[in-house]
């Protein structure tokens, strides 16, 4: 019913009215070998996450949150780039369905005017040598109005309608989505990252700015200077030293 015009991602739908997390659902069907392009979609999440455990917010029939599974044949500590490939698959998505062009601050914040309307999760279940599934989480707020976020929230979120002063649908954007998605993931298996690293660096607002990164092992301040092949962020410190950053909270 989504009427894909994709070759593989989504051919295989699970399709839920309410759920705890779409990820934990499709990390368990890649556990039990679902074949790549597998997508779980439902209308509500209970518990939906967000990087180290965060609550991500995903209130009933407002947007859409879904979970793809990949098994790209790369070794784990390439995975970074899967992450920056998805957000590059959503802007484009974005823009082609609304017109509006979405920033990417890294590594997993898609923002329209500044605010966040779509955030990234990858999760991966990998060998030492091997990547064996790649759990893509999608959460993209669509319809809500502001009022409808929670209020802790509000400041930094917004969604598609808010931006573009009209509801979706999100059954054409789901389908906008993992078309870019396939074009994207089949040049970047053909290709590798290099393409897909430039596309990238058009989306992005912190490149050559200061930034604030928190990490788990502390707060770093710098010049992003850009990210690496394998898709690290570049921080460029005081000291002119150059720090390699694997996952952080970035504040412009
Ligand atoms: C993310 O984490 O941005 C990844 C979000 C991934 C959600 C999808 S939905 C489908 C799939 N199933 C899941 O359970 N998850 C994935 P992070 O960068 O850690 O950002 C989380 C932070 O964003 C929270 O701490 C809030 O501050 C904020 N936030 C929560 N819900 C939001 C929302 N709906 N819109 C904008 N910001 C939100």
């Amino acid at each position: 019913q989504l009427g894909l015009k994709t070759e593989t991602l989504g051919h295989m739908i699970h399709f839920f009215e309410e759920v705890d997390s779409t990820q934990r659902i499709a990390a368990k069907l890649a556990y039990e070998g679902a074949p790549e392009g597998t997508l779980v979609v439902a209308e509500e999440q209970k518990a939906g996450r967000g990087r180290l455990d965060r609550k991500w917010f995903s209130p009933q029939g407002t947007g859409i949150w879904m979970s793809l599974i990949l098994r790209p044949p790369i070794p784990p500590q390439q995975a970074p780039q899967l992450t920056l490939l998805v957000a590059v698959a959503v802007s484009q998505a974005i823009q082609e369905v609304t017109g509006l062009v979405p920033d990417i601050k890294w590594p997993n914040d898609i923002l329209l005017h500044g605010k966040k309307c779509a955030g990234i999760l990858t999760e991966l279940q990998a060998d030492p040598d091997r990547v064996r599934s790649v759990i893509i989480g999608i959460g993209m707020n669509v319809n809500q109005t502001s009022t409808q976020f929670p209020e802790d929230i509000r400041a930094i979120a917004t969604s598609l309608a808010i931006e573009k002063g009209e509801r979706m649908k999100r059954a054409p954007l789901i389908q906008e989505i993992l078309l870019q998605l396939e074009r994207l993931y089949k040049q970047y298996l053909e290709h590798g990252f290099r393409p897909i690293k430039l596309l990238w660096e058009g989306y992005a607002v912190s490149i050559g700015k200061p930034v604030t990164a928190r990490t788990l092992d502390g707060v770093m301040r710098g010049i992003a200077r850009g990210i690496t092949d394998d898709g690290l962020l570049i921080l460029e410190d005081e000291q002119n030293q150059l720090h390699y950053i694997h996952s952080a909270d970035i504040q412009l």
